[in-house]
């Protein structure tokens, strides 16, 4: 296959020189940040200075109020928790965190990780049959399922429950689940679209803590675990992601988790850029 380069139009000149001024750096410098969209002196400041003040609200994605009910209600009455997901690294990466956060409020809580080759890409009737009769009456299924119409109705004649986090393109019509978060719906507001499956995991565990007065500090831990999907999914990093994959990878520099640690041992990876 031919490929071509196009090259970006070069910045307004008024624009970038009214910003090289504001900001006192070199224009070529300032020209590259118009030409991707940087126009002013506070846009500027968050690129270069992100800051997790300038998170979105996870309650403007549609269904999340429903969704947060329903785990409330799950825990509340001690139900089994099935926490699905795909089994590239956006899909690992969105069960690790949703499941070790929800660990911390139930001891029903378990995951799923479909078999590539036996039970191939989302959610499989075997994995569903599984969760019925290993008593699950909920399951939170990531990185996968938008598209999921006849699993997610067998899930519901076996009385099981599904909230689906994907950030897939949705099909005509959307699964019959409790609660269907993806930026991606027509239908949803949400002011950021590129999310990883792995972003959206983190959006749910955030409102989750907003509405029960867990601070957010404590969601801090899993930011690796997101920056490591925005590298794997190749989401752009542009927005939100530019936030949590910052954040991300200064946890993986300062204090990894184990896993992740050992898999930067492994590779004979030295810690990179200290940003302080
Ligand atoms: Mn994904």
């Amino acid at each position: 296959m031919d490929k071509r380069w196009v090259l970006k139009t070069q910045g307004d000149t008024d624009v970038v020189n009214r910003l090289a001024a504001e900001l006192r750096i070199n224009k070529i410098l300032v020209n590259l940040m118009v030409q991707r969209g940087i126009t002013t002196y506070d846009e500027a400041k968050r690129f270069f200075r992100p800051s997790l003040e300038d998170l979105h609200d996870p309650f403007l994605m549609k269904d999340m109020d429903k969704a947060i009910a329903r785990i409330g209600e799950a825990l509340a009455s001690k139900e089994h928790i099935l926490i699905y997901g795909d089994y590239d690294v956006d899909g690992t990466t969105a069960v690790s965190l949703v499941y070790t956060f929800l660990k911390g409020y139930s001891g029903n809580v378990f995951y799923y990780i479909p078999d590539r080759y036996k039970e191939g890409y989302g959610i499989s009737r075997q994995g569903i049959d599984w969760a019925k009769e290993n008593k699950y009456s909920l399951i939170i299924a990531l990185d996968c399922g938008i598209k999921s119409i006849d699993k997610v109705a067998y899930a519901k004649e076996l009385g099981i429950d599904f909230i689906i986090c994907d950030h897939h393109r949705p099909g005509v019509e959307l699964p019959d689940a409790v609660a269907v978060l993806d930026p991606k719906r027509n239908d949803c507001d949400y002011p950021y679209k590129e999310l990883s499956g792995c972003g959206i995991g983190f959006k749910l565990i955030q409102a989750f803590a907003q509405l029960n007065h867990v601070p957010f500090v404590q969601l801090e831990q899993f930011l690796d675990l997101v920056a490591i999907s925005i590298a794997a999914d190749i989401v752009p990093i542009t927005g939100e992601n530019r936030i949590l994959a910052f954040f991300g990878l200064q946890k993986i520099n300062k204090e990894p988790r184990p896993g992740i640690k050992a898999i930067l041992e492994l590779g004979g990876i030295k810690k990179g850029f200290n940003h302080q």
